[in-house]
This record gives structure tokens, C-alpha cells and sequence, in this order.
């Protein structure tokens, strides 16, 4: 870890003949201050040798704070939650070669989900790059495919204007990722500082935010001419911070509306008009209204394969697609549509709404009437009913349920891990508003949970944070529960444990007759005890009537981190489901379909 003499002397060479000016500043010390320039406020990380200068100038500031996690993996994941419930950009900070590698799972999976993000690195010394150094790893290349854009920093000179672009690229158009690759001896070299550019420009990126007004119109003509139309609503709109927007077209128009796992919360739950979410785990009405739709609106939704089943199904029906963009690349990649309109989804929708208002046409009443009579028709057959009263063992939606009961009129923020926990948890808490859902849906990456529940915390800290997980997942990032107890971030987990990879025993069940190969998980934790362990408050609930009382405890103990262990149903799986292969209306709709 120790600064090497060769390091010192070749980097103070270099920085030699620029005089010692009152401006001249330290690499390390330009990106604090880049950081600082762009307001942000927390940064996760872990420290190595070639980070060492950038950790010694956190040390002389005191507006950012750092917060020191257990793994890599984890402090880009607490990162990437706070930038989706904040809409900021979210800061990591690694070491070269073991960190960066660690680091690779959370860059991925904000990658997959468009999340806007910048990722610092360290890197060996330049004059080393290429001789297999001391923890040297080709960050550029490992992680080109995973990022939005990447930059390797060879001056000093340099590090102010790439920390401006980054940022740039970061949030605009499509969010996502931005890997900052820093040399050891840039960060150490010193420049002269001019402070952080104000305007950045670059020839070949120029995301488009105003949809083409004759794109518009014609969009406008088709969902007004509907007679069964629907809109389809994703991630972007989120992203976008649309959600006023799309409310007011829906309301205005009467249309039914719903949401991918990504854009939970965009359009209320509890409005009738939610149909709730749609897809390989969605609801019967959601799903038979996107294949009997003649209007399909998309907007800031990709047609993702879990969304569209299978493709050829899905083109079965003839219906109109009208698709809001802002990436141009999202466009008829898996469907092809008939509007494009590239865009970003606020000023699209401002525009259409405004257009709506100002034109005689007004949806086909009786049309939307026949369509609205379907669609309750579908609805009354209650695809989401479980066996709510069982006495003998947890039900795992009955702990959803119940904790959407308890917390619906607080300002709670919801995190997940991935399985049938994540599952039930977007079908059975009904998100009223946006950013408060906060899970991995690209990728699907196990461990996110608690990360994402301290980054998040630290964001709201009077705001609940719950992270509902599986007793697989919450193994994956459980080491964080040492980060929560040393930077005071009280979250709430709440465990579905049901001793299974439950998604794989599940789909073991249905797709593999029964083998259950490696989905058991034996010998675990005594969880209540580890939580204990790392200074938090563990509780273990065997009986249904016992949840309701677990949760209303855990939320009294306010400043406390509370592991909850509740023994669900083994056997318990996720409907409706729709199998690999299948169309989005040929759903198992329970185990009586098995
Ligand atoms: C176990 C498991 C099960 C799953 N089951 C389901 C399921 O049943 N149903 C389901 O929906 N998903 C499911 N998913 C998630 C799925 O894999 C995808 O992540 C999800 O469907 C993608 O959501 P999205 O289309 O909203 O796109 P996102 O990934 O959120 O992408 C957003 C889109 O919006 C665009 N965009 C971004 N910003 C803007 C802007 N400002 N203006 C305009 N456009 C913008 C982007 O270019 C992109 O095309 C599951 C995931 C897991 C792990
Ligand atoms: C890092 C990672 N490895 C493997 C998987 C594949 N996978 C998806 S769900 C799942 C099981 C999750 O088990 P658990 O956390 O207990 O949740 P449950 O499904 O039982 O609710 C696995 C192994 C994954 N999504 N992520
Ligand atoms: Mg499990």
C-alpha cells in the first residue's frame, strides 16, 4: 500500500516547472473538487494503494461524505439506490484490479437499468499501465460493455473536464453508468486548477429531448381514434420524472394503464384505471389488454422479453404502436412499431397533452365503454388471491400485504432483492408514487437489497426503508450490515424465508418435473443471532398471526436496524406465471394449472 519512491519521483518530475501557485492543485484534490462542483453528497467506497491520494483529499474536506462499505460489490449498489430514489447521480469510489472487479456486478446492473451513475476508479500508475503491475486490470476493457461510456485519465490536465463529461453523459439521454479510469500518478500530479467548466460540449453525443411535432400528431390521431386503447408505461417514465404527466394524459383520456416492474409507482396502484403490472409475473387484465389492445401507447418502456413473452404470440393480434423513446437504439429492437417518436418522455408527453386539449376530437366513448367492460371482465377473475387465511404457515404475500397496510399513508421506500420475494413484492404493495420501488429488473441481480436500502437511508433518513429479501439473496450483501450499524442507517429487512432458491425450485417445479437440483438451501444462519452479531435487532416469526405484531414492532424501533426472519411457505410459488416460451396470455394462473 505504501507510495513507492520510483512512483513518487517520476510523478513529482512530471509535476515539476509548474511553480508552486496558490491554483495548483493535486489530481486527487481537482476531482474532489469536481465532485464538489456538482453537489454531491455521499460517495461509496473502499480504499486501496491507487486510490490512496484521492482517499488523503476526502480526508481535508468536509462536504462530501464518504461512506466506507464492506465490498466493492455493495458500494456500487448503495450508489445506484440512492440515484433511483433520488434521480442524482450516484458516486462510487474503488481501487484497481480486485476493486474495480468487485465492482463490476453493481456497474452492470445500473447499466441494465439505466441508472445514472459515476464510477471512480484507480488504476496503476501510467508508466505501469500494460507490465502486469501490482493490481492492474484492464478497467477500460472489462468494462466497456457494461457502461454508458468510459474514460481512462492520462493527465492531470484532463480530470476536471473528464469529471464534467462524465457527470454529463451520466444523466443525460439515457441514463446510465460512467467509469472514470484514474492512474496513481494523475491522481498525485499537480495542475493548475482554472475550477470545474460550466459547459461542456461534445461533437458526437447530443441526446434529443423534443419529440418531432409530426410524430406527435400523428400519435395524437391514433390514441384519439382508439377504440381499445392502452398505454404501457416503463422505467423511463421514472427516469424522466414524468409521472405528473403521464397521470394527467391518462386522466384526461379515461385509458387503462399499466406498469413494468421497472415503472411501479409512475401511475398510482390504487387507481382503477391500473391494472396493475404486466408480463411473465403480472396480472390477468394487464396482460390480455396489451395482447387485445388496436392502440398500444409505449413510453419509456423497452418490450422487454419478460414483458412480450413470446414474440410471435405477441404478433398475433394486429394493434397500432406509438413508441416514446429517448434512445433511438430502445426502437423496434424487439417489436417493431409504427409511431416512433424519440424523445424525452416529459416533453413528449407536455407536448401531446397539450395537443389533446387543443383538439375537437375526444375519445370514442362507447368504444371505451365496450373496452372497459372487457377489461373487468378479466379483472373479476381476482388473479391475484392467495389463500390469505391460512392459519399454519406464513403466507409470503400475507407479509407484503400486511406491510402495504401498515405503511401505505407513510413515506416508505421499498427495496428488494430477486426471486419470488421481488415477485410478490411488486404485485402485492401498491406503489402510489414514484421512486419508492427500488429493486434490480435488467439484470436481476441478487444481493442488491440491503445495499440499496443504506444507500437509500442515507438519502431519506426520515423516511422508512424496508428491504424485502430472500434468505438467498440477503446472503449476498449480508456483510453491510456492518455499514448500516457505522454510519447509523436504520433500515428495516424483512426476510421471506422460505429455506429455497424459491424463483429456481419454482421454476424446477414447472419447467424441470420436480428435480430440484441445488435449489435447497441448507445449513443457514441463525439470522436473528447475526443481526445481533453486527449490533442490530433480530426477530423471528414462525406463526401468521405473528406478523402483523413483528412488523408494527420493528417500525417502533425506529433507530434501530431490524432483521426480520419470517419462516414462509416452502412451497409457495408465484402466479399468474407465464413459462418460457409461452404467450403473455397463456398464464398459469395457479397450482391447479400445474
Ligand atoms: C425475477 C424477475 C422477474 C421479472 N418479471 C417481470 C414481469 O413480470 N414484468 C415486467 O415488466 N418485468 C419483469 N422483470 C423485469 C424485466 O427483466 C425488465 O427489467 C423490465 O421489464 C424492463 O422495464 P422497462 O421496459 O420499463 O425498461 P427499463 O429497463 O426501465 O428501461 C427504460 C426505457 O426508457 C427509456 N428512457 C429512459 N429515460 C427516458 C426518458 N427521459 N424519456 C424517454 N425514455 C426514456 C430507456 O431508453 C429505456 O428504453 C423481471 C425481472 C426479474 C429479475
Ligand atoms: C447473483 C445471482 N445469482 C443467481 C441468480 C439466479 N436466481 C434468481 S432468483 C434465485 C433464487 C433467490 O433465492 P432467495 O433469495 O431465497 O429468494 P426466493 O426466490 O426464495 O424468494 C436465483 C438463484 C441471480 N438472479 N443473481
Ligand atoms: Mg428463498
Amino acid at each position: 500500500m505504501e507510495i513507492s519512491k520510483a512512483e513518487l519521483s517520476s510523478a513529482a518530475a512530471a509535476s515539476s516547472g509548474m511553480g508552486a501557485q496558490s491554483e495548483e492543485l493535486m489530481g486527487a484534490e481537482v476531482l474532489v473538487k469536481a465532485l464538489q462542483a456538482e453537489d454531491v453528497k455521499f460517495v461509496w467506497g473502499y480504499p486501496g494503494g491507487a486510490v490512496l491520494y484521492i482517499y488523503d483529499a476526502f480526508y481535508k474536506q468536509d462536504t462530501i461524505q464518504h461512506v466506507l462499505v464492506r465490498h466493492e460489490q455493495a458500494a456500487v449498489h448503495a450508489a445506484d439506490g440512492y440515484a433511483r430514489a433520488t434521480g442524482d447521480v450516484g458516486v462510487a469510489l474503488v481501487t484497481s484490479g480486485p476493486g474495480l472487479t468487485n465492482a463490476v456486478t453493481g456497474i452492470a446492473t445500473a447499466y441494465m437499468d439505466s441508472i445514472p451513475m459515476v464510477i471512480i476508479a484507480g488504476q496503476v500508475p501510467t508508466p505501469a499501465i500494460g507490465l502486469d503491475a501490482f493490481q492492474e486490470c484492464d478497467t477500460v476493457g472489462i468494462t466497456r460493455p457494461i457502461v454508458k461510456h468510459n474514460f481512462l485519465v492520462k493527465d492531470a490536465k484532463d480530470l476536471a473536464m473528464t469529471m464534467k463529461k462524465a457527470f454529463h453523459i451520466a444523466r443525460t439521454g439515457r441514463p446510465g453508468p460512467v467509469v472514470v479510469d484514474v492512474p496513481k500518478d494523475v491522481s498525485f500530479k499537480k495542475v493548475a486548477y482554472h475550477g470545474y467548466p460550466e459547459k461542456v460540449e461534445m461533437r458526437s453525443y447530443n441526446p434529443v429531448r423534443k419529440g418531432h411535432g409530426g410524430q406527435i400528431r400523428k400519435a395524437l390521431q391514433l390514441l384519439l381514434t382508439a377504440k381499445r386503447p392502452y398505454i404501457y408505461s416503463g422505467g423511463g417514465v421514472l427516469l424522466g420524472n414524468a409521472t405528473q404527466e403521464l397521470r394527467t394524459l391518462v386522466d384526461m383520456l379515461g385509458y387503462p394503464v399499466t406498469n413494468t416492474l421497472m415503472g411501479l409507482g409512475a401511475y398510482p396502484a390504487s387507481d382503477r384505471k391500473f391494472l396493475g403490472m404486466l408480463g411473465m409475473h403480472g396480472t390477468l387484465e394487464a396482460n390480455q389488454a396489451m395482447q387485445n389492445c388496436d392502440v398500444l401507447l409505449a413510453v419509456g418502456a423497452r418490450f422487454d422479453d419478460r414483458v412480450i413473452g413470446n414474440p410471435k404470440h405477441f404478433a398475433q393480434n394486429e394493434r397500432k404502436i406509438i413508441h416514446v423513446d429517448i434512445d433511438p437504439s430502445s426502437i423496434s429492437k424487439r417489436v417493431k412499431v409504427d409511431i416512433p417518436i424519440v424523445g424525452d418522455v416529459k416533453d413528449v408527453l407536455t407536448e401531446l397533452i397539450a395537443m389533446i386539449r387543443e383538439s375537437d376530437t375526444r375519445p370514442d366513448a362507447e368504444a371505451l365503454s365496450g373496452w372497459w367492460k372487457a377489461i373487468e371482465g378479466w379483472r373479476s377473475r381476482d388473479c391475484m388471491k392467495y389463500d390469505r387465511d391460512n392459519t399454519e404457515v406464513i403466507k409470503p404475500q400475507r407479509v407484503v400485504e400486511t406491510l402495504w397496510n401498515l405503511t401505505k399513508d407513510s413515506d416508505a421506500y421499498i427495496t428488494s432483492d430477486v426471486g419470488q420475494h421481488q415477485m410478490w413484492a411488486a404485485q402485492y404493495y401498491r406503489f402510489d408514487e414514484p421512486r419508492r420501488w427500488i429493486n434490480s429488473g435488467g439484470l436481476g441481480t441478487m444481493g442488491v437489497g440491503i445495499p440499496y436500502a443504506m444507500g437509500i437511508k442515507l438519502a431519506k433518513p426520515d423516511s422508512e426503508v424496508f428491504c424485502i429479501t430472500g434468505e438467498g439473496s440477503v446472503q449476498m450483501c449480508i456483510q453491510e450490515l456492518s455499514t448500516c450499524l457505522q454510519y447509523n442507517t436504520p433500515i428495516k429487512i424483512v426476510s421471506l424465508n422460505n429455506r429455497y432458491l424459491g424463483m429456481v425450485r419454482q421454476w424446477q417445479e414447472i419447467e424441470y418435473s420436480g428435480r430440484y437440483s441445488h435449489s435447497y438451501m441448507d445449513a443457514l444462519p441463525n439470522f436473528v443471532k447475526l443481526a445481533e452479531a453486527y449490533g442490530h435487532v433480530g426477530m423471528l416469526i414462525e406463526r401468521p398471526q405473528d406478523v402483523e405484531p413483528a412488523l408494527r414492532e420493528a417500525r417502533k424501533l425506529k433507530d434501530r436496524t431490524v432483521f426480520m426472519d419470517f419462516r414462509t411457505d416452502p412451497t409457495e410459488n408465484v402466479f399468474p406465471m407465464v413459462q418460457a416460451g409461452k404467450g403473455i396470455t397463456e398464464m398459469l394462473m395457479g397450482s391447479e394449472d400445474l
